[in-house]
């Protein structure tokens, strides 16, 4: 034990109330949606219903005019370029990590744009289809700088805040029993109040994926105060979610997905790409929408790619313009074509 021992686990007695058993989401097996179903119905209604987070910065949060912005935003927004041509036919359902999985098995959404890893049991018992890896994450822990901790093997004995119904929660067990480090789990469904439990010294560390670390720090008034550990313990890859069975809705996603990579790849930009029915690129041709009527293919306008990356941007441009002020980096996110870089997408033809 170490200096978190005995101060530690007074603490995480005295939130006793906050600390609950190491939980699985109550979430059950569900039927696959008919094909084509999703697709219909969010026609027929004119405006998609997309799950997001209830606010992480450069993710997913509502602005000062209540105009929600970020990444896993555009990835929505994205689907409604496609479906209606107009980024605001989208109805932003805010859900915490543990009622996500109902809202989409309910209907309640009609996908999850979200920091949602892609696990089996996710993709198979929960009865989703994971339409792609739009991040590449790891999960970490996040200290205040004045512990002096420098490293996560030294959280021996301290309480950890981690939400309920997450991969986080999981892995944390699992890390622990593997590296023999004891810790004291403060469990707490909403972001706020697990996040303010970790601001107030009900824990020593808090524990997400490390984009939500970046998040989190990035919003507090002297972020330099937190440290982010350098372990990653997990492998976290999250992307856009939809029910299993609805393949045409699946696939729509999946190809927004490859689609803003190409554009990265084919050096096509939100300035560029309206400018590109010039470029005698035959790759280009097909992603702009001249040749081949891949859009067609998708249920969607040919030139679907055009006002998704006209608007939104490419991949890249995506990225940068959301996840720089929180100070991400590419990374893995980079294209494959860097080193290091796995975002990698499949001919688009
Ligand atoms: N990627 C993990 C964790 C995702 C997750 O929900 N993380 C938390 C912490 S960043 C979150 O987004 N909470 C927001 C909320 O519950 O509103 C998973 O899929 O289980």
């Amino acid at each position: 034990m170490t200096q978190f021992s005995r101060a530690s686990f007074l603490r995480a007695i005295g939130a006793a109330a906050m600390v609950a058993a190491v939980s699985l989401p109550a979430v059950a097996q569900q039927p696959a949606a008919p094909t084509g179903a999703t697709l219909d119905a969010i026609r027929a209604r004119g405006t998609l219903i997309c799950g997001v987070n209830t606010g992480l910065a450069g993710f997913a949060q509502p602005d000062s005019q209540g105009v929600w912005r970020g990444f896993d935003v555009d990835y929505c927004r994205a689907v409604a370029i496609a479906l209606f041509n107009d980024p605001d036919k989208v109805r932003f359902v805010p859900t915490t990590a543990q009622n996500r999985f109902t809202a989409l098995q309910s209907g309640e959404v009609d996908m999850l744009a979200r920091n949602t890893t892609w696990t089996l049991s996710r993709d198979t018992s929960l009865g989703f289809d994971f339409t792609g890896i739009s991040f590449y994450d790891g999960q970490g822990f996040m200290v205040k700088a004045s512990l002096g901790v420098r490293s996560a093997r030294e959280l021996n004995g301290a309480t950890i805040c981690v939400q309920p119904g997450t991969t986080t929660e999981q892995n944390l067990t699992d890390w622990a029993r593997a590296n023999r480090i004891q810790f004291q789990p403060v469990v707490i469904e909403r972001l706020e109040e697990v996040v303010n439990a970790y601001l107030s010294n009900r824990c020593d560390a808090y524990t997400t994926d490390v984009s939500g670390l970046a998040a989190t720090r990035a919003v507090q008034a002297r972020p330099a105060d937190h440290v982010i550990l350098p372990e990653v313990i997990s492998k976290e890859p999250l992307g856009p979610v939809v029910r299993h069975g609805d393949q045409r809705f699946a696939d729509l996603l999946r190809w927004i997905h490859f689609g803003l990579l190409t554009a990265e790849e084919l050096g096509l930009t939100s300035q560029t790409i309206g400018q590109a029915a010039g470029d005698a690129r035959p790759d280009v041709q097909r992603l702009i929408g001249r040749s081949g009527d891949l859009g067609q293919m998708l249920g969607v306008d040919n030139a679907f790619m055009v006002n998704i990356v006209s608007r939104l941007g490419n991949y890249g441009q995506i990225f940068e313009r959301n996840l720089q002020p929180i100070g991400v980096q590419r990374g893995p996110n980079a294209l494959w074509t860097t080193p290091g870089g796995l975002q990698y997408a499949p001919p688009f033809r």
